[in-house]
């Protein structure tokens, strides 16, 4: 009978079945923060055979954030285990982030006992309420026996298209209490795998395909989910075949590697003020992509635009679109070629797709300029130093499987530009949310899940004060990752824009020189000061070889600001 089947197994407590829940979904790490409300979850994977990783940090965002570039590095979901009450609350912000970056992580928590409940425990707080705006969804588990279905299901809901955080606090009974382990579950969780992809439908491909084939003067925009979905083998190839115009964003950067030549991310603002057909996939239309409108500038017409998202939810509704797709994104591209060959094949046969004589030559002549005018800010031997001779030193050295990580604000507006990474997953940045603070929480997944590839965390010096206590986590769990800071002495993303509105600034200025590479040096690290141009490359050798925790911390002149067009706002 199954029942005596069950009583024959032995007992588990909910962190034993949690543990083994998460694990089935390929988690290998457990990053977390302590606090008596979560023990079985710590007792769960020190016992789980072989053990869970436990990755302890100084705040619980960066457990969150390390979580969430777990997932967007690995493509396998992210854990982070919070305790109870400021546990969870910390970590708000993080969770925001993957929200708005589509990437699955699970946050399990602990919550004040329910027998208890309303009378004031320590920490007693309902947090589902606070958290079901930003998760797929928030809930609480009151029972041992379902808390590795429970689990099961967070990771199973994360990962599903489109992805994002989910929630799950586990009261004290039942994450304390015993349940026999056949109740888990986890032994017949099939892992998180892909959603099954949803059938395509061909009328909408075919009327993209239309749209391609009719187009003089089309771009491809390739976003985060295509990485993350899986896609960017198919993306690429449909670019190369179709011999499209390609611009990256986020977890997209490096799906077409640097130097490649239908590679157009430089000439993008003439890219988007010209085209006619703008496709975008696996991105939202939103701020970074002016909001889904193109071109319609000087009188000419504005650009028709198709928004292909991995479900349905991402479809942009705020803008007019010429058509929409949802679905699995590499079933897209995989058909795509086929069907503008089929839309652009008359009675003479397949007809040339009309860019490939002047608009693409023109973008790639837009490019060539672009990287021709930077040359001399790349080589800048200005004196305070300019932040571009950073990346003019730094992109030299940087490996083909490099993770660059960029926190901060003007500082890392310049490495979005200047640093094209070679490999999609090779490129971190804190995405649409844009909160400071990602830098070492993403620094710490970086260096699990790349053991022995180079990691560098650019930091803006305002940006390094949210996180920077985590480096004693880089030096307890021996993480070596070259940091680079910024310091212009100020909040400059802030200061330039409140001066141009207002012709002053307040709470903009910070310490002018302050030492963050003996902040480094004090929690177990190693770091030094550069102040002339020409010893930034050295001192960035130096890093790359220490093995440790490095930080150079190198000061530039708080009177550049970057070249933006638009804040955001
Ligand atoms: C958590 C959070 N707080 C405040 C902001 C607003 N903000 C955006 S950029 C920026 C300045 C960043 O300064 P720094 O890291 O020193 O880089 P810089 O612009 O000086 O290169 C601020 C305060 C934010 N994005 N996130
Ligand atoms: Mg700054």
């Amino acid at each position: 009978m199954a029942e005596d089947r069950q009583e024959s197994r032995p007992a588990a407590h909910g962190g034993v079945l949690a543990v083994a829940a998460a694990r089935a979904h390929g988690v290998s790490t457990m990053f977390t923060l302590s606090g008596g409300h979560v023990f079985p979850l710590y007792d769960g994977a020190v016992t789980a055979d072989p053990p869970m990783r436990l990755l302890d940090v100084r705040h619980e965002q960066t457990a969150v954030f390390a979580a969430e570039a777990t997932a967007r590095l690995t493509r396998t979901p992210g854990l982070a285990v919070l305790t109870a009450g400021p546990g969870v609350t910390n970590g708000v912000s993080a969770v925001t982030t993957a929200y708005f970056n589509g990437s699955p992580v699970v946050v399990l928590a602990g919550r004040a006992p329910d027998y208890r409940w309303g009378s004031g425990s320590l920490q007693e707080f309902d947090h589902p309420a606070l958290l079901a705006p930003i998760t797929k969804r928030a809930w609480t588990e009151h029972e041992t026996a379902k808390v590795g279905s429970a689990v099961d299901d967070a990771f199973r809901l994360a990962s599903t298209a489109h992805r994002g955080p989910v929630f799950l606090d586990i009261a004290l009974e039942a994450l304390f209490g015993q349940a026999p382990s056949g109740a888990i579950g986890a032994g017949e969780t099939s892992g998180s795998g892909a959603a099954a992809p949803a059938d395509l439908d061909p009328g909408e491909i075919s009327r993209i395909a239309q749209l391609i084939a009719g187009a003089a003067r089309p771009v491809l925009v390739l976003g985060s989910d295509v990485w993350a979905g899986g896609a960017e083998h198919a993306a690429l190839q449909a670019a190369e075949e179709l011999w499209l115009p390609v611009i990256t964003n986020g977890q997209g950067r490096g799906i077409l590697p640097a130097g490649h030549e239908l590679l157009v991310t430089r000439a993008r603002a003439a890219a988007f003020r010209e085209a006619d057909l703008v496709i975008v996939a696996g991105t939202p239309l939103d701020f970074r992509l002016g909001y889904g409108e193109f071109g319609g500038k000087d009188g000419s017409p504005a650009a028709r635009v198709v928004h292909i998202a991995d479900a349905p939810g991402q479809v942009a509704g705020h803008c007019p679109l010429a058509a929409g797709y949802a679905g699995d994104l590499a079933a897209f591209f995989a058909a795509l070629p086929g069907a503008v060959t089929a839309a652009a094949t008359g009675p003479a046969g397949p007809a040339r797709l009309a860019w490939e004589e002047a608009w693409l030559p023109r973008l790639q002549a837009a490019v060539k300029d672009a990287m021709t005018a930077d040359s001399a800010l790349l080589t800048s031997a200005a004196d305070p130093i300019h932040p571009m001779r950073i990346y003019g030193e730094l992109a030299p050295l940087l490996d083909d499987d490099a993770v660059v990580i960029g926190d901060g604000g003007d500082f890392v507006s310049y490495a979005g530009k200047y640093v094209e990474p070679k490999r999609p997953g090779g490129w971190l940045d804190p995405g649409p949310y844009g909160c400071l603070g990602t830098g070492l929480g993403y620094a710490i997944a970086a260096r699990l899940a790349r053991p022995s590839g180079q990691v560098v965390l650019l930091l803006g010096d305002g940006a390094a004060g949210f996180s920077l206590m985590d480096v004693d986590t880089l030096v307890r769990h021996k993480l070596p990752v070259v940091m680079i800071c910024g310091n212009n002495g100020i909040w400059g993303l802030e200061k330039h824009p409140m001066q141009a509105i207002y012709g002053y600034d307040v709470v903009a200025d910070l310490q002018p020189g302050c030492r963050y590479d003996q902040v480094v040096t004090a929690l177990g690290g190693a770091g030094e000061l550069v102040t002339k141009p020409g010893d930034i490359g050295p001192a960035l050798r130096r890093a790359f070889d220490s093995g440790v925790p490095y930080l150079v911390n190198v000061i530039t002149d708080p009177a550049i600001a970057y070249p933006r067009s638009t804040t955001g706002i």
